[in-house]
């Protein structure tokens, strides 16, 4: 898709919104930002504190949204925004760039966080957060926000999504990489296995699938509801390369997103365990904070931990 189509598209439905939005993020960008930041280990680590201390407070101000389910996730986001990914905040449309597609679409606010972080608006607008007019909406919108590549928040369809990109990117004979970060509980959907199988049906060696395995779902654990496991050996069945990882250890993330890149004819799965609301004591492995967003004197306490 060209992004000029895509751009007409979107002016189209609001003309005023629309150029507005455009001459501010260019005007921030080319203010304000580095092209490639190169992260220490530490500074890693400290992004990571950095997007979770933004997930609670612009879920807190929006008073809605999905907290846990984006904490779980921070360390795959920052491995790859910050490590991993071939991709130009500056240029959002860049058809070069490697994609990021969360498919686990109510983890929106965490998607928000890392765009901001990397550039790809200003900070301050995750304020917007699930207000009228915002580009900033409770699930991304993909002709709506800068660096957001797929609309998403029907659970299911990310990885379908992405074998199209992968797709087209053998077509178009370029070496870019998809990356779908899909939730555990959304491997209920089969649709998922649909688009497993279909990847290693195209030998898709440049798409890789990260399931945020936080063993838990919408409203309960997973082994109640509907049990995954062995969920790595079903990837290994359905043709994929598989591999554990401790989804909060940035090395680990790091060493299996490389190694992905030497697998050749078949699609990589990174089965990465992670803790549901990680890195604030009282919403870990609390369902309570699934779609609940955390109050004023939860806000405090929450930040006061994220220090
Ligand atoms: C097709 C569809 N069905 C139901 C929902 C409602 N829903 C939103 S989040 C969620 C639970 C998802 O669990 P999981 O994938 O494990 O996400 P995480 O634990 O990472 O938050 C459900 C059922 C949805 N968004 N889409
Ligand atoms: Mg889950």
């Amino acid at each position: 898709m060209s992004l000029s189509g895509q751009g007409a598209k979107k002016e189209q439905a609001n003309p005023e919104a629309s150029a507005d939005n455009k001459a501010e993020a260019v005007t921030f960008m080319q203010e304000k930002l580095p092209y490639n930041p190169s992260l220490s280990f530490e500074e890693m680590a400290a992004m990571a504190k950095r997007l979770r201390r933004h997930i609670v407070t612009m879920t807190g101000k929006a008073g809605s949204g999905h907290p846990g389910g984006s904490l779980s996730a921070v360390e795959i986001v920052t491995a790859l925004f910050f490590k991993i990914l071939r991709h130009d905040p500056i240029n959002p449309r860049w058809p070069e760039r490697d994609r990021f597609i969360l498919s686990k679409g109510h983890a929106a606010p965490l998607l928000y966080a890392v765009l901001a972080e990397r550039g790809y608006f200003p900070l301050e607008e995750l304020e917007t957060l699930r207000k009228l007019n915002s580009r900033l909406q409770g699930h991304a919108d993909m002709t709506a926000t800068p660096g957001v590549e797929m609309s998403s928040g029907s659970l299911g369809q990310g990885l379908s999504f992405s074998i199209g990109v992968a797709l087209a990117g053998r077509l178009d004979k370029r070496d870019y990489r998809a990356y779908a970060l899909l939730g555990d509980g959304e491997c209920d959907e089969g649709q998922v296995w649909e688009a497993a199988m279909a990847s290693a049906h195209y030998k898709l060696d440049n798409l890789v699938a990260i399931v945020d395995h936080n063993d838990q779902q919408i409203d309960g654990w997973n082994c109640d509801v509907m049990n995954l496991e062995p969920l790595p050996d079903k990837w290994k069945a359905f043709g994929w390369h598989t591999i554990e990882v401790d989804g909060h250890d940035l090395l680990q993330l790091i060493a299996a997103f490389e190694k992905a890149k030497q697998v050749k004819v078949k699609p990589t799965a990174i089965i990465a365990h992670t803790i549901k609301g990680k890195g604030v004591s009282f919403m870990e492995r609390n369902l309570d904070f699934h779609g609940k967003a955390p109050n004023a004197a939860e806000i405090e306490k929450a930040l006061e931990e994220l220090k």
